[in-house]
């Protein structure tokens, strides 16, 4: 066989291991918590596109979803802030903020280094969106 023969046949040979990858939507659950309060968090149903920001997720799921809804404001430097969730926004005099942490399929919890603009998120992960306070130094909590 001569060799564009020999990288057709292996071409061939990669293209069902192509086709197969998986390109759907990952599903997630998206939680909102206020730990100042005692009362259940809203958990919903969510899925993002594959490979796809959470802000991509958060707008699928306020389209949906009448009990959810949330702002965030465009920072020159990170990109999008997460503001409010369903009417509760973060103060600065109060020194509260929405803080994202996420809850692997293991059920390990990691506070992502990059916001909502920048966090992909993976299939099964629950993303918690956990209203909280800042401490004074303003070092990150
Ligand atoms: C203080 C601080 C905070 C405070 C800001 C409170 C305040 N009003 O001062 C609080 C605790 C609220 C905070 C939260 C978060 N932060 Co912060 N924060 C910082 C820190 C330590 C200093 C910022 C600062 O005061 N700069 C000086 C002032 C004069 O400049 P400034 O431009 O006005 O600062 C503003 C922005 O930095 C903005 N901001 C702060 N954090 C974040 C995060 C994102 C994603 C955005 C869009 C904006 C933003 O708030 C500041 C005040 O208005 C920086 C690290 C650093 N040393 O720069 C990280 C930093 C900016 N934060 C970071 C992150 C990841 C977060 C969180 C996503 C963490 C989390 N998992 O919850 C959240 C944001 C969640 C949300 N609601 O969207 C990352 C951003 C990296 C990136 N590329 O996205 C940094 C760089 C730290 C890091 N990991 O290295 N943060």
């Amino acid at each position: 066989m001569k060799v564009p023969a020999l990288i057709a046949a292996a071409l061939l040979l990669l293209l069902p291991a192509a086709l197969t990858q998986n390109f759907d939507p990952a599903p997630i659950q998206i939680v909102v918590k206020n730990s100042f309060l005692e009362e259940e968090p809203l958990a919903f149903n969510s899925h993002v596109a594959h490979k796809g920001i959470l802000l991509g997720a958060m707008r699928t799921l306020m389209d949906s979803d009448t009990n959810f809804k949330f702002t965030y404001i465009e920072d020159p430097n990170y990109g999008p802030y997460l503001e409010s969730i369903n009417g509760l926004a973060g103060k600065d005099a109060d020194q509260t903020y929405w803080e994202l942490l996420v809850m692997k399929p293991d059920g390990a919890i990691t506070r992502p280094d990059v916001g909502i603009g920048c966090y992909i998120p993976s299939a099964n992960e629950k993303i918690i969106f956990n209203f909280t306070k800042w401490t004074k130094s303003k070092t990150m909590p």
